[in-house]
């Protein structure tokens, strides 16, 4: 996970870079930002381009959740993110480039190619070599990189490049012959008495359906634990808009969803 972008933790730059991947303008991804960081942050205080609780009742939305962004497609629940067309798309790859897990720093030896190509100075062939001599041994200091890359990357703290895998990973699941894939993400707790890892959020969806529809309609459906299943087919703590109860299903009913 960390290799990915967090929504959650990533800096403005972070998450104005990754916006352009998903097609929007570079006026619009300001205002987008600031909507964001006004969801998670825990005060009502509206930033410029901002949105808080009176913005959200004015275009008939449920509240900001003013807490962190618990998965990738959270984001549809904030004013205005869900006219980000290219994002909604389930096959945009949004989810596999983006993480919500409270997991700091960024991880050249995980980061997909699109992440990798969105750091300064980055050029297509450096991002080959990077991918290619990761394959042969993972980087393990800012300096390091720099010395293959020629992108200086500081290993002063609090670093940006930590080279080691955070405590949570994301599990694709899908079989060659079914239109089924399912996301999963999950961290370990081993200090906890009686689970070593727990699930962070479960997310599916039918790949046929998005390849014959390329529409938002029936775009992410939860299936196999009936405790997920919501009515049009939205992750459920979406559809819920709610922060507890049925919108928490997935972390309080893992085994179940698993
Ligand atoms: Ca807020």
């Amino acid at each position: 996970m960390r290799g990915l972008i967090n929504l959650n933790l990533g800096s403005p730059d972070d998450l104005f870079a990754l916006l352009g991947i998903f097609g929007v303008a570079a006026e619009d991804r300001g205002p987008l930002i600031a909507k964001l960081q006004d969801y998670i942050d825990a005060d009502s205080f509206i930033r410029l381009n901002g949105a808080e609780a009176p913005q959200y009742e004015e275009a008939g939305l449920e509240p900001p959740a003013n807490a962190p962004l618990r998965t990738p497609w959270e984001v549809r629940r904030i004013l205005d993110w869900d006219k980000v067309d290219d994002l909604a798309k389930e096959d945009s790859g949004w989810s596999l480039m983006t993480s919500t897990a409270p997991i700091g720093g960024f991880n050249v030896n995980t980061a997909p190619r699109a992440l990798l190509s969105l750091m300064p100075l980055m050029t297509p062939d450096i991002v080959d070599s990077i991918i290619e001599r990761r394959h042969e041994q993972p980087f393990v200091s800012g300096y390091q990189f720099g010395l293959l890359t020629g992108i200086p990357i500081s290993d002063v703290p609090p670093p940006r490049f930590v080279p080691f895998p955070g405590n949570g990973i994301i599990l694709t699941l899908s079989t060659k012959n079914s239109p089924l894939e399912r996301r999963i993400a999950v961290h370990k707790t081993p200090l906890s008495p009686d689970r070593p890892w727990t699930v962070d959020y479960v997310n599916g969806r039918r790949l046929g359906a998005v390849a014959a529809t390329g529409s938002s309609a029936g775009r992410y459906a939860h299936f196999g634990c009936s405790a997920c299943l919501t009515r049009n087919g939205e992750d459920s703590r979406t559809s819920s808009h709610s922060r507890s109860g049925n919108g928490l299903l997935m972390r309080n009913s893992a085994s179940t969803c698993i």
